[in-house]
């Protein structure tokens, strides 16, 4: 008998490709205030909070940014991102996902989504999965995000369980942190060099269902 009885997921990047679209629109912003913006600094920001990632992009330019023009700068960022996210749909949810979505249902597993994005509830309703969540942690009101433990013991929380009891999936180098962090296991998608922390690392979510969850579970 596993101890395992949930499954908490990111996002970005493990549900849907919308990383690729943070890192467009990340980019059209970086180089409106004239600094270069490529995929090796994307990856340090998933899984990254909005300001963060902005204070992170600012921090390459000479120019020292006022408040007010921090958030008209994140304000812009964000009006991109959901423009670049209008046409999402259930065709876009990543292979294998809904294999272990159903697998996950039918043990009998809470299913926790541990998403930094304050777009993650109109992600999921576009996907049309919201109401395969048991939980949906809400990154505004999360005090320390990714890499702190905190929004994965919140989605433990809810379901009153403990950290060992709950697997988390993540693409991001911050959120593996996070989950091992929060006292889980760990299942990390994509480099196996970035996400080393993790207790496996799958190269696609294809095979999540086969070689990340039924693998833990032995
Ligand atoms: P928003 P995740 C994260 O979502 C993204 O990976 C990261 O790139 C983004 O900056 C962050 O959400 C905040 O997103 O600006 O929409 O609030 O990977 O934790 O699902
Ligand atoms: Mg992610």
């Amino acid at each position: 008998m596993s101890c395992f009885r949930a499954c908490i997921f990111d996002l970005d990047g493990v549900i849907t490709d919308t990383a690729h679209y943070h890192f467009l629109a990340w980019q059209r912003l970086a180089r409106s205030v004239g600094v270069e913006f490529d995929l090796a600094d994307n990856d340090q920001l998933k899984g990254v909070g909005r300001m963060e990632s902005l204070e992170f992009i600012l921090a390459k330019s000479a120019r020292v940014f006022s408040d007010p023009e921090k958030d008209a700068l994140a304000h812009q960022k964000n009006e991109d991102y959901k423009e670049l996210i209008r046409e999402i749909s259930p065709k876009d949810i990543l292979p294998g996902i809904q294999e272990a979505f159903d697998w996950l249902k039918a043990e009998g597993w809470k299913i926790g989504l541990a998403s930094a994005s304050r777009n993650a509830p109109q992600v999921i309703s576009s996907l049309g999965i919201e109401g395969v969540f048991d939980y949906v942690a809400d990154a505004g009101v999360i005090p320390n995000g990714k890499p702190a433990p905190d929004i994965f013991l919140d989605v433990a929380e809810a379901f009153g369980l403990r950290g060992s009891e709950c697997i988390g999936v993540e693409d991001a180098a911050a959120g593996v942190t996070a989950i091992k962090a929060a006292g889980m296991t760990a299942i990390g998608v994509g480099g196996a060099e970035t996400l080393r922390e993790a207790d496996v690392v799958l190269p696609t979510t294809e095979m999540l269902l086969e070689n990340g969850l039924k693998a833990l579970v032995g």
